[in-house]
């Protein structure tokens, strides 16, 4: 659906108001905050709901007869449903907070890896893949003396997905990719990639740490048996994300901490374990971080995912083309399938010198390998700039990223 123009700049301006950091100044000039992929702004619903939680509500949670403890509860397990329904998870129970998509694909290899993986198993991740889904894999393998197996990338940032069916086998215990890829953009077609390996009997974990921010996801739909994510990539604050896992499996893969919360009943001979979600969050959790978790879905709810994904492919397309016509400008990363996120290089300027002089124009960019080193050794890199965009960002905005590029240009001719 196209929103008409007129409408939207009304809707954009209202829409800047509730973000307090976009009317601030960086060096004296407006900010541009094109770093969404690290992280993105709040709005002030978001950082409201978390005041208002530690002056009127804050208590600790499932532990008091108390007033003040039953409303904190209320309101975590509140905020849990939200998320779940956001990913249409079947139940709340298939929800656990974590603290980020770090931690949450961490669970997982640990978890699932004691259970379910041998000497001898592979584990199967691409090469766009994060080093949060990474390293926890490798050091699951050297554990266990599985093997990594990776889905190789095309030039363009596409994942090879003959090559993809060819590597999957009697051995692979589990597939772990990213939905979209932070340093290239790719939107990659892991509905398509799930069935494949069901239809082997292999279980899918899916890195949504940028995919859930820029459009629907239906996780009964995708069919995927894990799916990760961190709030404070979706306008929500930092310290909590969530981990999406079947039933069926969460059941089946013992505990990843121990401690309070976690626990049915303990002697000193033994324990045993709580109910779903339960079983996974041992200790206190992030309640504010979870309630103002709940508001940022709310506040995405209210926005639509037509109106984001219109205002994000218009931005990319726009910045596409604007970049693209400066001499020197290299786009890298040009797959058919694109989230808002552009990756360049200016000439054979080192990323680290043209983002400091972007900074100077109050422009944040990100710059380097994105945590993606493995990524740029296969594309011959060091690294990238990397411009990534929001629904509350403007074309205006891509204009000035434009001229400071061209300064760049003229400062190193
Ligand atoms: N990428 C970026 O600038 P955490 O730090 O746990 O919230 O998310 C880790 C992570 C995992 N997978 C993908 C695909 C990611 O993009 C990230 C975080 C940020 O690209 C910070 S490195």
């Amino acid at each position: 659906m196209r929103i008409p123009e007129i409408q939207m700049n009304t809707t954009l301006s209202a829409i800047r108001s509730d973000f307090p950091i976009l009317s601030t100044t960086v060096y004296g000039k407006p900010l541009v905050y094109f770093d969404n992929a690290a992280t993105t702004q709040k709005p002030s619903a978001v950082i409201d709901a978390i005041t208002g939680y530690y002056s009127e509500t804050n208590s600790n949670v499932h532990r008091g007869v108390h007033h003040l403890s039953q409303q904190a509860t209320l309101a975590y397990e509140n905020a849990r449903k939200k998320i779940a329904d956001f990913v249409n998870a079947a139940s709340d129970a298939e929800i656990i907070f974590t603290r980020g998509t770090t931690e949450s694909i961490n669970l997982v290899a640990w978890s699932f890896g004691e259970a379910f993986v041998k000497e001898g198993d592979e584990i199967l991740i691409s090469a766009l893949e994060h080093h949060s889904n990474i390293v926890p894999w490798q050091q699951l393998c050297l554990r266990k003396k599985a093997v990594l197996r990776v889905i190789p990338v095309y030039d363009n940032g596409e994942l090879d997905q003959e090559a993809y069916m060819k590597l999957l086998n009697d051995c692979t215990r589990i597939v772990a990719v990213n939905h979209i890829s932070n340093s290239l953009g790719t939107i990659n077609p892991i509905k398509g990639m799930i069935r494949q390996a069901h239809e082997r009997g292999i279980p899918v974990l899916i890195d949504g740490a940028q995919g859930i921010s820029h459009g629907p996801v239906d996780v009964q739909e995708l069919n995927c048996d894990f799916y990760t994510f961190s709030a404070h990539k979706m306008y929500g604050p930092m310290g909590i994300g969530g981990l999406y896992g079947k039933k069926d499996w969460l059941k089946q893969m013992p505990p990843y901490q121990c401690g309070g919360e976690m626990i049915e009943k303990v002697t000193f001979e033994e324990t045993t374990f709580n109910e779903l979600p339960y079983k996974f969050e041992a200790g206190t959790p992030n309640v504010a971080g979870a309630i103002g978790f709940g508001t940022a879905v709310d506040y995405l709810g209210n926005l639509g995912w037509d109106f984001i994904r219109t205002r994000e492919s218009d931005l990319l397309n726009y910045a596409t083309e604007k970049l693209s016509q400066i001499e020197g400008v290299r786009i890298i990363g040009t797959s058919a399938q694109k989230a808002s996120i552009l990756s360049f290089l200016i000439g054979n300027i080192h990323f680290f010198d043209a983002g400091t002089i972007i900074d100077q124009y109050g422009i944040a960019v990100r710059t380097g390998n994105h945590c993606t080193q493995p990524l740029m050794d296969r594309l011959c890199l060091l690294g990238t700039i990397r411009a990534s965009f929001a629904f509350y960002n403007t074309r205006e905005e891509i204009d000035l990223l434009a001229e400071a590029v061209l300064k760049v240009k003229e400062l190193f001719a």
